[in-house]
């Protein structure tokens, strides 16, 4: 059979080619296009399956994050076939492909689950090396290889409808609400999803609520720094802003930290927040990446998962929402304001808000 003499061949070089100087292990490692003969699995060993959670940052304070290997643990903890890593790859984003490659020479590894936006890119990259890996990852757009399938959330609607939100408390008479129709927004760096989808749906939403309103935008340069998101957020309230939204991972503590001290709102994408800060954070979004990660994770264990695709999931297929049921938003929201927003999330869910989703 062709590949097997391929193969075959390949090994041998590299043997040759390492002579007696080092062990087999060492040439493979460092032979990294031959080693894909014999590394990275990516199939299904028997009825098991290894998966390694490569986490694009740290966990801890980053939601999508908590949410995937949350969900990756829980499906392992009901499975005993299933085995579960979770790697932190840390915040310096030059790493993580160099770090990604020797995780997964390993070959330990029958999955690579992920959920960054620009991940998808870094696994095609490893992935030639070892044509056998498979990856899945969310929060993600990227098709036409077949060792990758992702999911992107739609956060141009998330967006949309915790602007929507942010607009009617900007506007209203709520006791943190000033005169000037200014929201805000703090973002850990730019990147196409948040400029495309995530910025754009957020003040489209709140012009639903007023078309005067404006958006100032402020990046900090990293996903860790809460004392620049702090220093970004007085200096925004400074010029109005009475309602915050950010994706900034654990630097949004800065941020909410100077609203409780101040006297603002924060409206908070993809999860549950309003505990840590009641009064302050009155919005939360929702993102079923649990559901999903569990989802994803029952399809590969039944070889059932197709590659090479991407799907757009959002309100209408159930993996977005909002927790309205929560006395974080129930107590601090007025009744008017409730009905609105109410109202908005029926129709979003309905199809009826019409809006054409930007490509990234
Ligand atoms: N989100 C976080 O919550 N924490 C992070 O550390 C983090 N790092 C990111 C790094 C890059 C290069 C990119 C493109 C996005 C990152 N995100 C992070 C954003 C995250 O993947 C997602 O887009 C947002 O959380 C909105 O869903």
């Amino acid at each position: 059979m062709p590949p097997l003499y391929i193969g075959a061949i390949m090994k041998k070089t590299v043997f040759h080619f390492c002579g007696f100087a080092a062990k087999l292990a060492v040439c493979l490692a460092l032979l990294t296009p031959f080693s894909a003969f014999a590394l990275g699995s990516g199939e299904k060993a028997g009825d098991s399956l290894s998966v390694l959670v490569y986490i694009t940052g740290m966990v801890a304070g980053s939601p999508t994050y908590e949410l995937l290997a949350q969900g990756a643990q829980e499906f392992a903890e009901s499975h005993s076939n299933v085995t579960i890593k979770v790697y932190e790859a840390g915040f310096n984003q030059a790493e993580w492909e160099e770090q990604l490659t020797s995780l997964v020479a390993s070959g330990e590894y029958n999955l690579v689950l992920g959920s960054n936006p620009s991940l998808p890119e870094i696994c095609a990259s490893v992935g030639k090396k070892f044509p056998k890996q498979k990856f899945v990852i969310t929060d993600a757009q990227y098709s036409g290889n077949s060792q990758i399938s992702t999911y992107l959330y739609n956060q141009y609607e998330q967006s949309l409808y915790l602007g929507y939100l942010a607009g009617l408390i900007t506007i209203s008479k709520m006791p943190h609400a000033n005169a000037a129709k200014k929201i805000g927004f703090i973002a850990a760096q730019e990147y196409p999803l948040l400029n495309k989808h995530i910025l754009p749906g957020f003040l489209a939403g709140a012009h639903l609520a007023d078309p005067d309103i404006t958006m100032d935008f402020r990046v900090i340069g990293n996903w860790f720094d809460a004392n620049k998101a702090a220093d970004l957020a007085r200096s925004m309230m400074d010029s109005g802003v009475d309602v915050f939204a950010s994706i900034a991972g654990g630097a949004a503590q800065g941020m909410i930290k100077i609203a409780e001290e101040r006297g603002a709102y924060v409206v908070f994408h993809n999860t549950n927040e309003y505990k840590s800060s009641p009064g302050v954070i009155v919005g939360c979004g929702l993102m079923k990446q649990k559901k999903l990660v569990k989802e994803i994770l029952s399809s590969v264990l039944a070889g059932k998962m197709i590659y090479g695709t991407t799907r757009v999931v959002g309100v209408q297929e159930d993996y977005l929402s909002f927790f309205a049921n929560d006395p974080g938003y129930t107590d601090y929201i007025p009744q008017d304001i409730q009905a609105r927003f109410g109202a908005f999330m029926a129709s979003v869910k309905a199809g009826k808000v019409e809006y054409t989703l930007p490509p990234l």
